[in-house]
């Protein structure tokens, strides 16, 4: 019997720390310093090949090891995903929501291949490519339109929220309440955090 739950045990315990942070998606942060960052990281699998033929060299600069294993998503297979209504869980924000104590920064890691924007919005909804907004293709909210003259990136407010890959952008000042943040070219990816 002891070895039975010996045995048990070196089976769930691994188990369960692999399926911890898919499963979680969300952190406490019970920390008493507040100058420590907090660390979300963007994450994609998009495939260099597909990605940077409609879209000029370099866009995407994946290492998603797309050549030999399946991990990566065309530009069309993403189109067509979030059209119907079912965006890839690839293109995320890690972990999808946090609390934390007012004065604590953010910091936004952008481990993907292509570019992601961490935007603030009022109320989460479209990004500026009406193509990956979903079914009846909702319009961008206020904070990721841009204006009729300045559109997406041209207007630098939205700009601004951009984070290339390998780089990072830092948000402090948080006021105490919650806060939500998504990405302008994939609105799916989003985040709230909580300022206490
Ligand atoms: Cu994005």
């Amino acid at each position: 019997m002891r070895f039975l739950t010996i045995r048990l045990v070196s089976i769930i315990a691994p188990l369960t720390l692999w399926l911890a942070p898919a499963a979680l998606g969300q952190e406490e942060d019970t920390r008493t310093d507040t100058r420590t960052p907090v660390q979300f990281v963007a994450l994609d699998e998009c495939d260099p090949t597909t990605f940077n033929a409609a879209l000029g060299p370099d866009f995407c600069k994946n290492v998603a090891l797309a050549a030999v294993l399946p991990f990566a998503t065309t530009l069309a297979d993403l189109f067509s995903e979030a059209a119907a209504g079912t965006p890839d869980p690839s293109w995320d924000f890690e972990p999808d929501s946090v609390t934390i104590k007012k004065g604590t920064p953010i910091i936004v890691v952008n481990q993907g291949g292509e570019p992601h924007t961490f935007t603030e919005v009022a109320k989460f909804g479209g990004g500026f490519i009406p193509g990956l907004n979903g079914p009846g293709s909702p319009p961008a909210v206020p904070e990721c339109a841009g204006t009729p003259m300045r559109p997406g990136f041209k207007d630098v407010t939205v700009a601004r929220t951009r984070i290339l890959q390998g780089s990072q952008l830092q948000v402090t000042g948080l006021s105490k309440g919650k806060h939500y943040f998504q990405c302008c070219i994939h609105p799916w990816m989003r985040v709230t955090v909580d300022v206490k």
